[in-house]
């Protein structure tokens, strides 16, 4: 008996189902119950008719890695269902998968609006180098829907958000952007790494895309670099496939088979480290060393009620600032024993850094000011790790810090 004909429609399941089992379909030469890595950049044919079949696309199967492998289509299709979308597109990076979405749907003399506050490459790539091709650009605070409304352009064809944003976790109501967007024909795309699909499903919300850093807590276990695109329809995945395989952006069958593996402990983790963050993050606003905290689980959160509304959970990313600035700060980061000094996030490890000098120090510094990156920021990526542990350890760290 076929039993993979009895896989269920895992769209239908919860996500904590959909981690373990989207994706893996029962193995039918051995009965693998995980999927087999299948290492190979070519795929052969039992004929020239049949070679020719799968280049033109009217016989499934595959053809070449860059164009397509199952160990990544596992991949592909767990992080989709995930996120209540048509077709997944893993890419070699989170910013590949950025640079692949540009390429897509910006051209010459068009426009596109970004959050002002995203990770500092992707702001960087389009100010400096989407730019040399006549590309134009606005970054805006998005979590204010009327300088959104603002800033669009006749030829505004793309509007790049992310939210909870890198590193102030400012948030964008997605419900409100995606309706102005699609009244004006442009293609909302979200950054979804910070959230995960765990706690946010923006394709739920109206956007068009989803993208991710899988890099973070997808994969989960600070051992791979990857990104993903999912798209809402199977048009706008077929056009997004045809650019992406050939700017070859696209990831290798390990890294997938390691992000496959990671991803399905991920509601676990967020669970864990969003209580170790909120529990962090209390502490720290408490504490009299500290000047302020911006956590999507406070009720100082300036939007609270949105994060209320349009996610599932706060998540496990932290940024504080310290009354005695930049110079406590780094007191502060170099005093913690338990977390590792060390930029990326969504490790099941808890990570600190500081973006001004590191994560964000290649953006313009009036630009990282204005969008709220301060020099006296820390940006804190909460693990897994034993909760009182973590506590103690930052508890001596803020003892050693200047007023
Ligand atoms: N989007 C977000 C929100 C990110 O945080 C990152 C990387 C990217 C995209 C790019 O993904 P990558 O190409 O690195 O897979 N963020 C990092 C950070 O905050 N520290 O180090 C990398």
């Amino acid at each position: 008996m076929n039993r993979d004909q009895d896989h269920p429609d895992f769209r239908e399941f919860s996500i904590a189902t959909q981690a373990i089992h989207a994706g893996r379909h029962p193995d039918p030469v051995y009965g693998a119950v995980c999927m087999p890595i299948y290492q190979t950049s070519t795929f052969a044919f039992e004929s020239c008719a049949q070679g020719a079949a799968r280049f033109a696309g009217s016989e499934p199967g595959f053809v070449y890695t860059r164009m397509g492998n199952p160990t990544v289509a596992a991949l592909e299709e767990a992080v989709a269902i995930m996120e209540g979308g048509h077709g997944g597109l893993a890419t070699a990076s989170g910013m590949a998968a950025t640079c692949t979405l540009a390429f897509t749907f910006l051209g010459q003399g068009q426009h596109m609006i970004g959050t002002d506050a995203v990770y500092g490459p992707t702001r960087v790539v389009f100010e400096r180098d989407f730019a040399r091709f006549g590309v134009e650009h606005s970054f805006v605070d998005t979590s204010d829907i009327e300088k959104v409304r603002a800033a669009i352009r006749p030829n505004t064809k793309l509007l790049f958000i992310e939210s909870p944003a890198n590193p102030t976790l400012q948030v964008t109501d997605l419900a409100a952007c995606a309706e102005l967007a699609r009244e004006h024909g442009i293609v909302m795309v979200v950054d979804n790494t910070f959230a995960s699909p765990v706690l946010q499903r923006p394709l739920k919300l109206g956007a068009h895309i989803v993208m991710h850093s899988l890099t973070k807590f997808i994969n989960g276990h600070t051992d791979v670099v990857g990104g993903m695109i999912v798209c809402e329809s199977a048009e706008l995945t077929d056009r997004v496939r045809s650019v992406l395989s050939y700017l070859g952006g696209t990831m290798d069958p390990h890294p997938a088979w390691l992000a496959l593996r990671g991803s399905q402990t991920l509601p676990l983790r967020m669970r864990v480290a969003q209580q170790n963050a909120q529990a962090m993050a209390e502490l720290l606003e408490a504490h009299p060393k500290v000047e302020w905290v911006r956590y999507p689980g406070l009720a100082s959160h300036p939007q609270r009620e949105l994060v209320k509304k349009q996610m599932d959970g706060p998540g496990a990313l932290i940024s504080v600032g310290m009354k005695g600035g930049h110079r406590a700060g780094v007191v502060l980061l170099e005093s913690l024993r338990l977390p590792v000094l060390a930029v990326s996030l969504g490790g099941i490890e808890t990570l600190v850094q500081h973006p001004a000098s590191m994560t964000h120090a290649a953006m313009n510094p009036q630009a990282r000011e204005a969008a709220g990156i301060s020099d006296g920021l820390v940006r804190m990526s909460v693990g897994c790790e034993d909760q009182a542990e973590l506590l103690a350890d930052l508890e001596q760290a803020l003892e050693r810090c200047p007023d």
